[in-house]
């Protein structure tokens, strides 16, 4: 199943939803969390940890959007795809609502072949679900149960340059800046999930060129060409609200515009860049 945000057709966030194999194994503290994805979208990675903050190498086969979740007790994988696909597919408000009221999403990174993700994450103890949202079909046996217990290793999330989501869907206004290349931790303090996304702003267009492309869009006029480049920057997996994850990244210097494609199942399943969660980030 993808989990099309389902957009105003110019513009698609997916987050598939997908994974799982086991290797049983425990991972000792401090240790780098290794998450392979196989080609047919199965998480294999260590199902126990310990509380605390740990380091995710994520490999991949192809491309593949490693995402950790928090589901609350009683809630199950099946009735999570059942509510994803409701919610997605079908529009069905009151599924996908569910499925964010009984899920909290704690991050994620996507990987491509010869190219891993790296993120950081703290986790709390209780269980944990780690899938590939990329794929279009998920089955439950391919979301992988991980099991947060014993003695809490601590550690905080590494210093970095801090992206901040607020209030219902809105970025907050610093920092301006980015580096090119390093760490990046994404913070959501606001009260609705969201992806961190960036993409690249065309040679020559400003961000007023997106003001005037999403109120084209809002109003169902033609928007013309994109003013900005989406196969150039990064998506991160979705951070629920009050979680915080960091990942690696490494891009081209220039002017980017920070987006969230996370729907408004009150509004139409609207992606929250049309209801004005953008601003202009400089990288490098
Ligand atoms: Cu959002």
């Amino acid at each position: 199943m993808r989990l099309v945000a389902a957009t105003v057709g110019v513009v698609l966030a997916s987050t598939g939803l997908a994974a799982a194999t086991s290797s049983s194994a425990t991972a000792a503290p401090g240790d780098t969390v290794k998450v392979k994805v196989t080609q047919r979208n199965f998480v294999d990675m260590p199902t126990t940890l310990a509380p605390g903050v740990h380091r995710f190498a994520v490999r991949s086969v192809g491309h593949s959007a490693f995402q950790l979740v928090r589901p609350d007790a009683g809630y199950s994988k099946s009735q999570l795809l059942a509510d994803l696909d409701a919610g997605f597919e079908n529009g069905d408000v009151r599924a996908f609502k569910r499925f964010e009221r009984n899920l909290q999403l704690a991050g994620g990174v996507s990987a491509d072949s010869g190219e891993k993700g790296v993120m950081w994450a703290k986790l709390k103890r209780g269980t944990y679900w780690a899938l590939d949202t990329d794929p279009a079909d998920l089955r439950p046996s391919q979301i992988l149960t991980v099991k947060v217990r014993g003695e809490s290793q601590g550690g905080s999330l590494p210093a970095a340059a801090t992206l901040t989501a607020s209030g219902d869907a809105a970025w907050a206004p610093d920092p301006a800046a980015i580096p090119a290349s390093g760490k990046v931790t994404l913070r959501n303090e606001s009260n609705a999930n969201h992806f961190f996304g960036l993409a690249r702003l065309k040679a020559g267009r400003t961000l007023a060129d997106v003001d005037a492309f999403v109120a084209a869009i809002t109003n169902g006029d033609n928007p013309g060409k994109s003013p900005i480049r989406f196969g150039v920057g990064f998506e991160s997996g979705v951070v629920g609200p009050g979680q915080a994850m960091t990942m690696n990244y490494d891009l081209p210097a220039g002017e980017y515009v920070m987006v969230c494609f996370w729907p408004m199942p009150e509004h139409d399943f609207m992606p929250h860049m049309f209801m004005g969660m953008y601003r202009q980030l400089t990288v490098g």
